[in-house]
Formats: C-alpha cells, sequence, structure tokens
C-alpha cells in the first residue's frame, strides 16, 4: 500500500483543481500519439496519419474520458490498486494495449500539465504528481503481471 502524507494529498488536490479535463485530456492523448506513434491502438477512431489529423474529435473525447479516469485515482487514494481492477483486465485483455504507454501517457501527461501550470508546477510539485500517476500506471499494469 502506498502511503500519502497530508501535504502530498493536498499537492494532488490543488493540481487537479486547476486542471480543465476539456482542455488537459486531449492535449496529453495526442502528445502520446504523436510522439510515440501509439496510433495503432485507435485504429477506430479514424485517420491518424499526422498531427493535425490526431486532433481529431474522437481522440480529443478519449483525451477527456482517460483523465476522468484518473478520478478514480483521486477518490481512492488509499486503495489504487483495487480502484482500477476493472480497467487494467479492460486495457491488458480486451485493448491488449502494450503497458509501457502507460507510463508514456503519464509523462505526457506531466508535460502538459507543466505547461498549465508554469512556475506552480514547482520540482516538488512535480515529485509528488509523478509519484500519483506512477502508481496508477501500476495499478493499470497489474492485470499483465
Ligand atoms: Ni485507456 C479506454 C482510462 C491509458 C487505450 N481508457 C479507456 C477508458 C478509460 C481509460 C476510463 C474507458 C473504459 C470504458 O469504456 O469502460 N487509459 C485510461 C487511463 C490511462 C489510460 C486512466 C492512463 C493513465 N489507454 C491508455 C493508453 C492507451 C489506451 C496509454 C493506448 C496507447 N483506452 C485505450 C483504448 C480504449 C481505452 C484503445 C478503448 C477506446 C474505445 O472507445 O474504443
Amino acid at each position: 500500500m502506498v502511503n500519502w502524507t497530508a501535504e502530498e494529498r493536498a499537492v494532488i488536490s490543488c493540481i487537479f483543481a486547476k486542471l480543465d479535463y476539456e482542455d488537459i485530456g486531449p492535449k496529453a492523448l495526442s502528445r502520446c500519439l504523436i510522439v510515440y506513434s501509439t496510433q495503432r491502438h485507435f485504429e477506430s477512431f479514424g485517420n491518424l496519419s499526422n498531427a493535425s489529423a490526431i486532433g481529431n474529435p474522437k481522440i480529443a473525447a478519449h483525451g477527456i474520458k482517460v483523465l476522468h479516469g484518473l478520478d478514480r485515482a483521486l477518490k481512492n487514494m488509499d486503495n489504487i490498486n483495487v480502484a482500477y481492477t476493472d480497467l487494467s483486465i479492460l486495457h491488458s485483455e480486451t485493448l491488449h494495449v502494450d503497458p509501457d504507454n502507460f507510463r508514456v501517457l503519464s509523462d505526457c501527461l506531466t508535460i502538459v500539465v507543466a505547461a498549465k501550470l508554469g512556475s506552480c508546477f514547482t520540482p516538488d510539485t512535480q515529485l509528488v504528481f509523478q509519484k500519483f500517476l506512477a502508481v496508477v500506471v501500476s495499478a493499470l499494469g497489474k492485470q499483465y503481471h
């Protein structure tokens, strides 16, 4: 089980309170597709052959959905593993998403959040945000172990 100090919990709440999912979600997912060529998972989403095509509304909607997927962790900070049991099964057994991609997406999300928060995103803030994402990535990858 992961322990969170009161300060870490406050940092996570504060970051998420500042995030507009409709803005951050599409930016993080499209960055992931552009930089890491993870398009093969989204064949049903239409043309994703270049950066401008990747800006399509289906990808944007899915980016928002993924960010809402992080709400489970926010609401279950002390039991993140259990909170992601069904999503871990979905991504491994049904979607066959390579679990390395969870880490890649979390890196893209960190970059987008850093760009958004600017000087508020101090190294200490980043440390806590990355701890949070690492726990989510591990929980999503649980079904692959
Ligand atoms: Ni992911 C569906 C959450 C990373 C590919 N994903 C979902 C859904 C949620 C979700 C929520 C919707 C489930 C449902 O409909 O019941 N995904 C998350 C989270 C992360 C993540 C929280 C990481 C932080 N997903 C990824 C990554 C990929 C990915 C890295 C591929 C590169 N996800 C998918 C695909 C679907 C999906 C593909 C199904 C899309 C569809 O609608 O067909």
